[in-house]
């Protein structure tokens, strides 16, 4: 991996990605790409809207670029509000990067989610590999994913790589339209309220990780071995296990006045319903050395840390 073409360069994972991928493989070889335009950025920049094949291809092709990320997709909340739209865009942009990979000969990666489990999914522990009956448009684009990066794959020696990211925890983009999005708004309210709102409902468990062991996760899948792995896309990855009341409570140890209420959306929260307690990473843990730096008190300790001083500089 030297050469890499990012699709969803300023989404909530691609804008942290580009930088550490800039950082290991040098600005010069990664192409950050994204419906809207860039500002103020090191590095190499071209506009791109997924659904338009042509011009991925054209631009992986002038790059010399030998792997794409694909991260360009709407998440699930955004995705119920609009379900057509997102499946063009979810697996029409999918779609293109697929087939960009094999024309191109390039390898491949993009996240699942824990979206591609549904209510009849077993919630604790849920296995590698196990039943998946999504309920949402975001989960039923994730599945069909999953299979499409096996079937290319299995049909066209693509080298697809992937992982099943549950909630992703930022202090630098904040996420958008995301069901598990509250585990990034509670830090910032906490700083700037003292106080949060939660729109998932007391006792609600979904899995959670830091940034920082969501990026070393895709750079360490897409550098291993590939004799090594048994399942390729999909990976089971998790930090941690956790409700809106763990959050408070680890945020409680910083700001023992921190109070948290509930005001719960029954859009979101029938999502993180149907989704997993807790799932099972020992898979990745097996097959490539998956493993995380962050619980969530080393998580919160940071994130605050980290935004104390992004409001300082604002
Ligand atoms: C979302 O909430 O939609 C995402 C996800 C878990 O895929 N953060």
């Amino acid at each position: 991996m030297k050469r890499i073409l990012i699709t969803g360069a300023l989404g909530q994972i691609g804008s942290e990605l580009t930088g550490k991928l800039q950082e290991i493989y040098g600005v010069e070889n990664v192409l950050a790409t994204d419906i809207r335009p860039i500002e103020n950025k090191d590095g190499n920049f071209a506009l791109l809207d997924v659904t338009d094949g042509e011009r991925m291809q054209q631009l992986a092709k002038d790059f010399n670029a030998d792997t794409i990320m694909h991260m360009a997709a709407l998440l699930s909340a955004k995705a119920e509000g609009n379900p057509l739209f997102a499946w063009n865009l979810n697996m029409g942009g999918l779609m293109n990067a697929l087939e960009t990979a094999r024309n191109l000969g390039l390898q491949f990666f993009t996240p699942s989610s824990i979206g591609a489990f549904g209510p009849s999914t077993p919630k604790i522990g849920t296995p590698q590999d196990t039943l998946q009956r999504p309920t949402t448009m975001y989960g039923v684009n994730k599945v069909a994913g999953e299979l499409l990066c096996d079937y290319y794959f299995h049909r066209f020696g693509v080298d697809t790589r992937g992982v099943r990211f549950p909630g992703l925890v930022s202090y630098v983009t904040p996420p958008g339209g995301g069901t598990t999005d509250y585990a990034v708004d509670i830090y910032y309210k906490a700083l700037e309220q003292g106080s949060y709102a939660s729109y998932i409902a007391q006792g609600t468990h979904m899995d959670m990780m830091y940034m920082p062991d969501a990026l070393q996760a895709i750079v360490d899948l897409m550098e291993a071995d590939a004799a090594q792995l048994e399942h390729r896309n999909a990976f089971n990855v998790t930090a941690m296990s956790v409700d809106p009341e763990a959050v408070a409570a680890s945020i409680r140890k910083h700001l023992p006045d921190f109070k948290l209420t509930y005001d719960v959306d029954p859009v979101r929260q029938g999502i993180a319903a149907s989704w997993p307690d807790s799932i099972d990473a020992s898979a990745a843990e097996r097959e490539w050395g998956f493993q995380v730096k962050y619980s969530l008190d080393a998580m919160t300790a940071d994130m605050l840390n980290k935004l104390r001083e992004k409001f300082a500089h604002a």
